[in-house]
């Protein structure tokens, strides 16, 4: 069961924050800016302040309907540092009030609870959490204290070939809405992700965009983020920043399947192709 644009911009219980992503022919586009040195694909590039708010302002421009700011790489697998709340804190504090006024609603990409509260009382209006309520058992609560919407990503500490994703998945969500229950933040402040990348195979990344429209069934909004991801990289040998055909082909199949909204650093390329499959989906 797909939940169609439709169908979710009816539910009359959206979360206001979310309902004007969600009423569209095609999915909103949140653009990823990284103001860390290290992420994956543009690691370094918006650390400085400036930077950021101009990277912010251009994918505005190009059509970004939210800004996910991150402050620490998640990347799996790929060396990754860890950093502190602090420093979480010292890379954000220069650039979350001036993003957040720019007039387009900032997610703050953290797994961290207390990085989330500072963004949230800094402007940010959803929470993006990689360990979707699983990892920071503060997290729940806080969401829930403040009203506020959440991604639930799907992740792992390690791929495993040998199990079915998708079941996986399914199951994981499960236990995090179940803490989103207990904690009293409503389901219809939450917003699911399989999280590409994430805990899989490669294969599994693109089992988990073929079989999206199955997550269909928990009701609730998908996003999707596959950007320049290495799935990509396993079946045309490519570096991140060569990897825009392989996103967009997985971003159009993903929105065919049922996300409504796309995570991706390469917004006017991603805009353009949403609307042009819409269109011609349309005349269907
Ligand atoms: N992917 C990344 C980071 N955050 N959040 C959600 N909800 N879904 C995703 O697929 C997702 C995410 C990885 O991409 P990026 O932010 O570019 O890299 P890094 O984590 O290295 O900063």
């Amino acid at each position: 069961m797909v939940a169609t644009p439709s169908a979710l911009a009816a539910a009359p219980a959206l979360h206001p924050a979310l309902r004007p992503l969600l009423s569209r022919p095609y999915p909103a586009v949140m653009g990823v800016l990284n103001v860390t040195p290290d992420s994956f694909s543009d690691g370094g590039q918006f650390i400085a302040p400036e930077r950021a708010l101009a990277q912010a302002r251009r994918m505005i421009a190009e059509g970004a309907d939210i800004i996910d700011i991150g402050a620490e790489s998640t990347r799996p697998y790929g060396g990754a540092q860890p950093v502190s709340a602090e420093m979480e804190l010292r890379r954000l504090q220069p650039v979350l009030a001036d993003i957040s006024a720019l007039g387009v609603p900032v997610s703050i990409d953290s797994m961290k609870s207390e990085v989330v509260a500072w963004a949230l009382d800094g402007g940010a209006v959803i929470a993006n959490d990689v360990w979707g309520l699983q990892r920071d058992e503060r997290m729940a609560e806080l969401l829930a204290a403040r009203n506020a919407p959440i991604i639930v990503m799907h992740n792992r500490d390690r791929a495993d070939p040998a199990i079915d994703i998708m079941a996986d998945i399914s199951a994981f969500f499960a236990r995090s809405l179940d803490i989103a229950e207990k904690a009293g933040l409503p389901r219809e402040n939450i917003v699911l992700d399989p999280g590409i990348g994430f805990g899989k195979t490669q294969e599994q990344s693109m089992i988990a965009l073929a079989h999206l429209s199955e997550l269909g069934s928990f009701g609730l909004p998908l996003l999707v983020g596959a950007s320049r991801k290495l799935f990509i990289a396993s079946v045309v040998p490519s570096e991140p920043q060569q990897r825009l055909g392989g996103s967009i082909a997985a971003h159009l199949i993903a929105a065919r399947h049922g996300a409504r909204i796309i995570r991706t650093h390469d917004v006017a390329e991603t805009v353009q192709a949403l609307r042009v499959a819409a269109a011609i989906e349309d005349l269907r």
